[in-house]
């Protein structure tokens, strides 16, 4: 996406973007990107992470990447993101009870995984990407564990 055209025009183009891709690609490997923000501030006079709040989408998009073309820097975070989605198509968000069983599980997580997020409240809360090969682990460790699932987008 351009971020130097108006808002309005950015939020069509989104929606538009979406119909083509839905339903058949799953959200959580959509990267929304954002180009040109070097110029945010002169156009729209807001700071570059003030148009994150700007830009609407109905769907669990989790990747919005602020770029600039012109920064070498930029471009390789997208080029890490894809690569990093690529490598573990698959996510699963996850309640697990916060128990010693569940700690080596999640050493285990960290070694295999992609770790989107976790947090320690009611319990320990995890965002993860994983390889497809270990899709039959994680989910009989869960059962095991009486881990909760929030959400899951396998590869079937
Ligand atoms: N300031 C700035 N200019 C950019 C950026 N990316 C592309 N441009 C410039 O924007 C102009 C139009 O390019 P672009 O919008 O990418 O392509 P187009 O819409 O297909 O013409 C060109 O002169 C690019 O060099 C960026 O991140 N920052
Ligand atoms: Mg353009």
């Amino acid at each position: 996406m351009d971020a130097g055209e108006p808002i309005e025009e950015m939020n069509r183009k989104l929606k538009t973007s979406f119909d083509v891709l839905l339903p058949d690609i799953e959200p959580s490997k959509i990267i929304i990107v954002l180009n040109k923000i070097d110029r945010l501030e002169n156009i729209h006079g807001i700071d570059p992470e003030g148009i994150k709040d700007q830009v609407t989408f109905d769907y669990e998009v989790k990747d919005l990447i602020l770029i600039s073309a012109f920064n070498n820097e930029d471009k390789d975070r997208i080029i890490q993101r894809i690569q990093e989605i690529f490598e573990y198509p698959n996510n699963i968000i996850v309640e697990l009870p916060n128990i010693p069983k569940t700690q080596s599980f999640i050493s285990w997580i960290y070694g295999h995984c992609d770790i989107e997020s976790i947090s320690y409240r009611n319990g320990i809360r995890i965002d993860l990407r994983y390889k497809t090969k270990d899709h039959g682990y994680i989910t009989r460790m869960i059962d095991t564990l009486n881990g909760k699932i929030l959400e899951i987008n396998h590869r079937t």
